[in-house]
């Protein structure tokens, strides 16, 4: 042992000497290397093992399983080892869904059944360094003609799956599905206040439960040495380990074991900035229940190139074959390597062969705790060090090992029913990630994700579906805001009870009504049914719980007008200049029915 750790050896309680020994065996001499005598920094040596401790109770098998997994994956990393080496890529097969379809209804209406058998799981850790939004995520509105926030709007529609579901109940019993947000640091306090700060948005506080992530050790060099942090040397510098941790904090959590025990049978996770993604939850949920897939990635049609992973079926020269999530940056070398000198390259659809993984992942609850029994959660990770030459022997920044959630079949027998279900984009796929900078400079074609992208795909999204219900919807026009040109549908919201399923919002729209393009129609309610509305300009109807209220006759006012805006005017709020534009409210008819009773609006 170095001379700082042996004379404080006396001052160390049995606790503290064991992790000492553990960090010795793991060539993590250098860590005790400047301490000072016993009696000086003592309480940052405590803080010291504490912050030890904590990194190794928080990992699957220990630090000291962690300093061993990065030594090998540095080791093949320095060597450039492909770790898809001895495999082929082809595209698998999945189940393919057109909104609207016969097929899509049946599936959507077998989702809603199930849906008091699943639990969701919301990923929410990661700060979005792309997107340098200075709050968090899950706070942004998805839209701003509701302002509806993202956690909001996924609390919203949870529960109105909930209570979809429950009323198809054959035993006509009630239940509450779980809602669990993984957070890190970074963002478990403002998520916890802005629940708090909003009465769950009306979720029962118990159904939700808040599991935070740690961070996991930096590595300084090829040999896996942790790194100190520069500023305080009593302390391992750490980094995001990435949203594969979910697993093994669920695990640990003892939640899905509850969970089993009382009758959930889906686990549903999803990412922090998809303003789309319940659009496509029922039919998917379907797809797992009716295909009886243990695993079932959600998808969309995928530009090559695009910055989201590929749906990939992995054939090894020994027979393995696997489908799995090849990431963006990868996808492309594998394809080179494997016979395909184009790489990943569209094919006569305008699109990747290779279905877009957006990171959605139904999982069986039976077959899932048996796979984290035998791996306790642990996900494969990977290391992507950034070298300071091409001697690969130093690192420009210390590195750390990462894991994904979608790498999860990775371990899973060849016998797990692997599948995946592809929706339209416009449908179920529009997350907020970029800033307004890097949008801009999105090549042509490919979707921006990025706050302007998000809200108006909802817009588009909602008209869409209104003119498959029936309606005449007025058609975009194109506008520039921020540097990105978007599509401008008129901008319908509905709360998501609303319109949960297609079927639902057919039953309430009927073909006689339209919207023109600069409209507005905001939809505050449940029971609210659209007859014979001829609407330019904006409309808002709010109806409470036990109001059924039918809305009929010509809205013509101003409306509510989107006005460009400078996204570096720093007078703005930042959640409003990451959009380019403003909504300003210039006229509009707004009706309130508290209830209960029926109610007609005759404009
Ligand atoms: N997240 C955490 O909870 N913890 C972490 O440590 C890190 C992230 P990003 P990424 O849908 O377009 C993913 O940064 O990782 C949460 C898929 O890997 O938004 O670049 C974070 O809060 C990729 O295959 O995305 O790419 C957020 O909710 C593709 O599907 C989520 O994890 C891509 O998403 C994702 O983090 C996509």
């Amino acid at each position: 042992a170095p001379l700082g750790l042996r004379n404080n050896l006396r001052a160390l309680s049995p606790d503290q000497v064991e992790l000492a020994k553990m960090l010795l065996e793991t060539g993590q001499s250098h860590v005790f290397e400047h301490w000072a005598d016993p009696g000086v920094d003592d309480d940052r040596k405590k803080a010291f093992f504490e912050q030890v401790a904590r990194l190794d109770t928080s990992y699957p098998g220990g630090l000291a399983s962690y300093i061993k997994t990065a030594r090998e994956l540095l080791a093949d990393s320095k060597a450039g080892k492909n770790p898809f080496d001895g495999f082929k890529p082809s595209v698998p097969n999945g189940e393919v869904l057109t909104f609207a379809e016969d097929n899509f209804i049946n599936f959507e209406e077998t989702g809603v059944k199930e849906a008091r058998k699943a639990a969701f799981v919301l990923v929410a850790g990661g700060l979005g360094e792309r997107l340098g939004y200075n709050g968090i995520k899950v706070a942004l509105p998805a839209e701003t003609t509701s302002g509806r926030c993202f956690l909001q709007y996924y609390i919203e529609s949870i529960l109105a799956l909930q209570e979809a579901s429950c009323r198809l109940a054959e035993d006509g019993s009630g239940t509450q599905i779980p809602f669990v947000i993984m957070t890190s640091d970074d963002t478990h306090a403002r998520t916890l206040r802005l629940l708090e700060s909003n009465s769950y948005f009306g979720m029962q506080p118990s159904q939700v439960k808040l599991l935070k992530q740690e961070k996991v050790a930096c590595l300084g060099d090829n040999d896996a040495r942790l790194a100190l942090d520069p500023q305080d040397k009593y302390k391992i510098q750490t980094k995001p380990h990435g949203h594969g941790d979910v697993h093994a904090l669920l695990y640990s959590s003892g939640l899905l074991n509850l969970w089993h025990d009382a009758g959930v049978k889906w686990v549903l996770f999803f990412q922090d900035t998809n303003g789309l993604l319940f659009k496509g939850i029922p039919a998917s949920l379907g797809v797992s229940a009716i295909r009886q897939f243990h695993v079932n990635s959600l998808a969309v049609p995928r530009k090559a190139k695009e910055a989201i992973g590929g749906i990939t079926k992995l054939t090894h020269a020994d027979g393995r074959t696997m489908v799995i999530n090849v990431e963006y940056n990868q996808l492309d070398p594998l394809l080179r390597a494997t016979g395909h000198p184009d790489g990943d390259v569209n094919d006569e659809t305008g699109f990747s062969p290779f279905p877009g993984n957006i990171n959605q992942l139904i999982l069986e609850l039976g077959p899932y705790i048996e796979e984290l029994k035998k791996t306790g959660g642990a996900i494969k990770e990977f290391v992507n060090p950034k070298y300071k030459d091409a001697s690969k022997t130093a690192f420009k920044s210390s590195t750390r090992l990462e894991c994904m959630m979608q790498d999860y079949p990775k371990t899973l027998p060849p016998t797990a029913r692997v599948g995946f279900t592809v929706m339209d984009t416009w449908l179920a796929y529009a997350p907020v990630k970029n800033n307004p900078e890097d949008a801009a400079k999105v090549p042509k074609g490919n979707p921006y994700h990025s706050a302007t992208s998000g809200e108006m795909a909802i817009y588009r999204a909602n008209s869409l579906i209104l003119r498959k219900a029936g309606a005449q919807v007025g058609d975009p026009v194109r506008q520039v805001f921020n540097g990105q040109e978007v599509e401008v549908w008129p901008r319908i919201v509905w709360k998501p009870k609303w319109g949960l399923t297609f079927s639902d919002i057919r039953r309430k729209v009927s073909s006689s009504c339209s919207v023109s393009q600069k409209s507005s129609l905001l939809l505050n309610g449940n029971d609210i049914f659209i007859e014979d509305l001829s609407l330019d300009g904006a409309l808002v109807i709010n109806a409470g719980e036990e109001a059924e209220v039918t809305v009929k006759g010509k809205v013509e006012n101003e409306g509510w007008i989107l006005e460009s805006i400078d996204y570096k005017d720093a007078s703005l709020p930042e959640e409003i200049r990451i959009r380019g534009f403003r909504i300003n409210k210039a006229e509009h008819l707004e009706k309130t029915y508290e209830g209960p009773g029926k109610f007609c609006l005759e404009a």
